[in-house]
């Protein structure tokens, strides 16, 4: 009998991309609500990293990172495919629109955190990714970001279609304007219209609530710390690349290994050193003080790497 359990936090929309692909492939588990002011020691042991949920835990084996999760489950449960087809340039394409959506989030929390200028800055921002999603993503000929069929992107997208609405009334400014967005405002429709999503998804009021709390508790703080944020011209990373290149030629796969957990370790380390990308540039940067945070930073980074990454390892590739 398998064992699925999966840590998780009502308000999280990251937690629901889980939710939304066990539920699209019929997967039975157990569902752990986390209080996130004070984590369990079970959530502390499977994510000492980042201490973050949603954690996946599959037969013992924690998985965490929402984007990670979501290609074991594909790849543990591959019937009611959440990548439509075999072609490896569709899978690059949703991998692409997933790993975009996932990068652009920081502007949405900024957006939500800021006021004033910073605000309208981060309004501007969050609506330049909203119009590339817009003409790039959803097409007229596409009911879903990959195609006929809700997939992994559109799950990733989820959080549009519930939370983004929570945060505006809680703001009080209007980011995905009707006339706008015609496109994004049908794939929500589409979106919502999917039974298995529309059968777990938050109450809409409570969102509003968890939303209206948040930013009265942040405003508290709002002035004391500056939210910056910063937005790629560059679509391509790294990771995209090699993922491509690994679907492309699967013999002598030189990047992931056979077997999904180690896939998805692997993906996490992956994923973890592509993340820190910034931490090392503010190192290369920055001066005086804020150089001595960002070594501090980077310190942590490496002590990660060192102590959680590699451990008696050879590579990061490797399980011994
Ligand atoms: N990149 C992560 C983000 C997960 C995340 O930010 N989780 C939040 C809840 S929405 C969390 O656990 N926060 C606790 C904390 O930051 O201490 C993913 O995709 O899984």
């Amino acid at each position: 009998m398998e064992e699925v359990k999966l840590l998780g936090a009502w308000p999280s929309p990251f937690c629901y991309r889980i939710i939304w692909a066990l539920k699209l492939k019929g997967i039975d588990y157990e569902y752990v609500e986390e209080d996130l002011f004070n984590k369990s020691d079970l959530l502390l042991h499977y994510n000492p990293i980042h201490k973050k949920i949603p954690v996946l835990v599959h037969n013992g084996k924690p998985i965490s990172e929402s984007t990670v999760i979501l290609e074991y489950i594909e790849e543990t449960w591959p019937h009611n495919p959440l990548i439509s087809n075999d072609d490896p340039y569709e899978k690059a394409k949703a991998r692409f629109w997933t790993k975009f959506i996932d990068e652009k989030e920081p502007i949405f929390f900024a957006f939500f955190q800021s006021v004033g200028e910073e605000q309208e800055k981060a309004t501007k921002e969050a609506k330049k990714v909203l119009k590339v999603i817009e003409d790039y993503g959803v097409g007229e000929s596409r009911k879903f970001l990959g195609g006929e069929k809700v997939g992994m992107a559109d799950l990733a997208l989820g959080w549009i279609s519930g939370w983004l609405e929570g945060m505006e009334e809680a703001l009080g400014v209007k980011l995905l304007e009707p006339q706008s967005f015609p496109m994004l405002m049908a794939w929500i429709k589409n979106f919502r219209d999917v039974p298995q999503i529309r059968d777990n998804f938050p109450d809409r009021d409570q969102l509003l609530i968890y939303f209206k709390g948040l930013r009265e508790s942040l405003t508290l703080y709002i002035r004391k710390f500056q939210f910056s944020f910063m937005v790629e011209n560059h679509l391509q990373s790294l990771l995209l690349f090699l993922n491509i290149i690994d679907e492309m030629w699967p013999q002598n796969p030189l990047l992931l290994p056979d077997d999904p957990n180690e896939r998805a370790i692997a993906r996490f380390w992956m994923k973890y050193v592509d993340d820190q990308r910034e931490q090392f540039l503010r190192f290369w940067k920055t001066t005086g003080e804020e150089q001595e945070k960002a070594t501090r930073d980077v310190r942590n980074v490496l002590r990660v790497l060192e102590e959680n990454g590699l451990g008696d390892k050879k590579f990061f590739g490797v399980t011994t």
